[in-house]
């Protein structure tokens, strides 16, 4: 299998310049080869997502609704097959790519979808004039995606920038080239004309490429703090707008008056969902004392019990880490959270076996790990790890908490465990975090907004607010009377 460029409606045949393996995370067995786009493709890509877009942009929002919800089914009427692909290529559960990964990105350019007739200016009563407001469409924009979410970071991306009247250029993580073809595919059986979902595959340098194309308007990433930062730099040199989802170090704060269990069900669905690798995964627990023992013993006996095995069968619960190089990046920190004296409750091992007795040595898995003994200075407390690595906090006080909560340069998520709904509200207001739960954790539903405050990102995903950020707002002034003029 060899990965290509989509480009103007097909998949390209590529050139084999610069290319390498992609790997099965759960047995390293090579799934194929990326043929990374060279300047030529990318430069077609612009080609062609242009023509798109003056096509495009002539339509009605109900036309380009239409498309997106036609594409919406595609992918459900696909759901098996595209969630296996995505199965093999990231190494999680398919009962995760079947739950959540296709459905969510169907759910998008389903909301998307329904949207796109509504999006509308303002109009303005002047003295003797009136005023109307247009939100028009940006252009060409550059999607750029990691490899933790591949489909669900396309379709978010792509479903407001179409419904908005952009066309898009997305460049996939080059870890993970397969279902982003997949959504290219869906749209062109969609109705959607030829170039306005082109696909190029790539690492950072094709994503540099496209930040500094001169025709492409604007760009959006999921990815790392560090790669946000190059890409707003990169971005400055031309105005262009950006949406950055960035990493992030989320507070998880358990009260002692919470619904024990259901604290315990959320913790470990903010650490342990897609082996940990996850922007908005609450890795700092902070559990109030009283209750700290029953937690962790709970926590403990339960996380135990996770399935970890073959992602391609129904039962596992927890798969295999994206890449070799990342299990070992997760170990370091491991090692590291020992080393500085944290306590390591369980897990954090390579199993030889999975919980059906199969040999899975040849994977990238990790046994789910839980660290006590933490201080909020430790490596551990303070680095994104994206791996399943948990760490337990104690606190007293809520002024304590929130302020221990808030020390960090990241501002993705926070999560407030209580039965005091005063304390609820009251505590979120207060963490410095742009999407934020009370009373569970990690559900992101398509109506609300998605994405962080400080060094976790810039924009949002998702929801209404996404439309302002694929849209420029245009004033328009009209004269109902005589031009007044001094000369
Ligand atoms: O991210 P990168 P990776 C975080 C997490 C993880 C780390 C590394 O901390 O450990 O990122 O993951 C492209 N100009 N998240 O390696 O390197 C790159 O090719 C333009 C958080 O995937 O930031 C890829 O497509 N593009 C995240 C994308 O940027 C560039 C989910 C992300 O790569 C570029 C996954 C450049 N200079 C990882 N350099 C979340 N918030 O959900 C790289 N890229």
């Amino acid at each position: 299998m060899v990965y290509t460029q989509f480009i103007n409606g097909e998949v390209t045949k590529g050139s084999k310049g610069n290319s390498w393996v992609n790997y099965n995370p759960a047995n390293n067995a090579p799934l194929g080869e990326i043929y990374q786009a060279t300047d030529d493709e990318i430069d077609a890509a612009v080609n062609s997502s242009e023509k798109a877009f003056q096509i495009w942009k002539t339509k009605t929002g109900a036309e380009r609704g239409r498309v997106l919800i036609n594409a919406a089914n595609i992918l459900r009427s696909k759901l098996q097959q595209i969630a296996l692909l995505e199965t093999q290529d990231v190494g999680k559960p398919i009962a995760e790519s079947l739950a959540v990964d296709i459905s969510s990105a169907a759910d998008a350019l389903e909301y998307f979808g329904g949207m796109a007739a509504g999006i509308h200016g303002e109009f303005f009563d002047l003295k003797n004039a009136f005023g109307y407001t247009r939100r028009e469409p940006l252009g060409i924009c550059a999607g750029i995606g990691a490899w933790n979410y591949p489909i669900q970071i396309a379709a978010w991306k792509a479903a407001p920038a179409l419904a908005c009247g952009n066309s898009m250029i997305f460049k996939p993580s080059e870890l993970t080239p397969v279902t982003a073809l997949e959504l290219a595919k869906a749209f062109m059986e969609a109705g959607a004309p030829a170039g306005l979902f082109n696909v190029v595959q790539g690492d950072g340098k094709v994503g540099a490429r496209l930040v500094d194309h001169p025709r492409i308007a604007k760009v959006s990433l999921t990815g790392s703090v560090a790669t946000g930062k190059k890409i707003f730099a990169g971005a400055a040199s031309q105005l262009k707008q950006v949406t950055l989802e960035l990493g992030g170090k989320s507070p998880l704060i358990i009260f002692d008056d919470a619904d024990l269990q259901n604290a315990v069900s959320a913790a470990m669905l903010a650490n342990f969902y897609t082996q940990g690798e996850v922007c908005s995964n609450g890795t700092r627990v902070f559990v109030q004392r009283k209750i700290f023992d029953s937690f962790l013993k709970q926590l403990k006996e339960r996380t135990e019990k996770i399935r970890i095995g073959d992602p391609t069968d129904p039962d596992t619960q927890m798969g295999a880490v994206i890449s070799k190089a990342h299990l070992e990046k997760i170990i370091r920190f491991i090692d590291s959270g020992k080393s500085s004296g944290a306590r390591l409750l369980t897990g954090g091992i390579k199993p030889e076996k999975d919980f059906k007795g199969k040999d899975i040595s040849s994977g990238n898995f990790l046994s789910p790990a839980i660290f006590t003994d933490c201080n909020d200075s430790m490596e551990i407390c303070k680095e994104e790890i994206f791996g399943p690595v948990l760490s337990i906090l104690s606190f007293d006080s809520e002024e304590e908490v929130i302020d221990r909560a808030n020390d960090t340069p990241f501002g993705l998520s926070a999560g407030v465990f209580t039965n005091d709904i005063k304390r609820g509200h009251r505590v979120i207001h207060q963490l410095q975090a742009g999407t934020c739960w009370i009373n569970n954790y990690n559900i992101t539903p398509i109506e609300l907004p998605f994405g962080g405050y400080k060094q976790s990102g810039q924009g949002r995903e998702n929801s209404l607010a996404a439309i302002q950020h694929y849209t420029q707002l245009k004033s328009v002034y009209v004269e109902l009377g005589n031009v007044e003029s001094p000369y």
